[in-house]
């Protein structure tokens, strides 16, 4: 079966094309040259279903779009839904992270718990829109540590762990991580 995988971020494809499996033929976003909408939702959900549903009526495939973040416990959440958005318009993920250690320290906080979601939305092109949440909770480390995955891999530990998500193998990372256990319920809910 083909589907858009309707992401602009390279980090998550290879992420994507290992919970697909070899039964699915992968376009990316990038590769059929798609529009990136704004992501003007407020929610992890509603972003990952405003980003399948435009991709499915671009292309007319069927479109599986990933909206997620890491989130703060003493920062009420934050970076949450602006997470690739405090990487600025650079992407730079190293800035991203020390926004984060600043933010931190200007509070003086010590309590160190996060957690990253993922909002997974499949849509058909004019037809229904599916779509699901997944979290994996743990702690903050600095400074980051490994140059696997991406974006905040490398300052995330999770929980029952002693490696960042940047030190750990990416199948490592896939047995546990917040878009595996969306895919999980994304499965359920599409077979079962
Ligand atoms: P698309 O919208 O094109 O998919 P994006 O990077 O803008 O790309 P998001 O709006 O969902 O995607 O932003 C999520 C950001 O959260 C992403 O850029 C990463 O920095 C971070 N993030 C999400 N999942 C992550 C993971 O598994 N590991 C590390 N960082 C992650």
């Amino acid at each position: 079966m083909r589907i858009v995988a309707a992401t602009h971020n390279p980090g998550k494809v290879p992420e994507i094309a290992a919970l697909l499996g070899e039964d699915y033929e992968i376009l990316t976003a990038g590769q059929l040259n798609l529009p990136e909408p704004d992501e003007t939702e407020t929610t992890f959900t509603g972003n990952a279903m405003l980003k399948a549903r435009h991709a499915a009526e671009q292309s007319g495939e069927v479109a599986l779009a990933d909206d997620s973040g890491m989130s703060v416990a003493v920062l009420d959440g934050a970076p949450g839904i602006f997470s690739a958005r405090w990487a600025g318009p650079g992407k730079d993920f190293a800035v991203a992270m020390k926004k984060v250690e600043d933010r931190l320290e200007e509070i003086g906080a010590t309590d160190r718990a996060a957690w990253f979601t993922s909002a997974l939305a499949v849509a058909w092109p004019g037809g229904p829109c599916v779509v699901v949440e997944g979290v994996v909770h743990g702690r903050l480390t600095f400074p980051p540590r490994g140059d696997r995955g991406f974006g905040y891999d490398p300052i995330f530990i999770p929980e029952g762990g002693a490696l960042t998500f940047g030190e750990m193998e990416p199948a490592a990372k896939e047995a546990i991580s917040h878009r595996t256990r969306a895919f999980a319920k994304l499965r359920a809910a599409l077979i079962d």
